[in-house]
């Protein structure tokens, strides 16, 4: 079974976790698990970031923890919560 996520149209919802996981998983546009920085910048543009690339480069900071510049599936945690953290909101 698949976590539920929440199908509310209340567009002031907070988008969560699962829902971020789906995108990134959309913009892992070589389905190999890994999201570079150009795969971030997508991701935060689609949520609506006023700088997605400076973001992406804050998220990578964060995230990427053996530091090769990209975001590995056991990263993806990390940086789902980060993002989580900053509030943006589904559509
Ligand atoms: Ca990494």
């Amino acid at each position: 079974m698949p976590p539920s996520v929440s199908k509310s149209r209340n567009s002031s919802s907070l988008i969560s976790e699962g829902e971020l996981k789906a995108i990134f998983r959309k913009h892992d546009v070589c389905d190999n698990g890994y999201i570079g920085k150009k795969e971030l910048t997508a991701v935060f543009r689609e949520l609506g970031a006023r700088n997605p690339s400076w973001r992406a480069r804050q998220s990578l900071n964060l995230a990427d923890l053996n530091r090769d510049g990209f975001i590995s599936l056991d990263e993806l945690d990390e940086l789902v919560k980060f993002v989580a953290k900053q509030g943006y909101r589904s559509n």
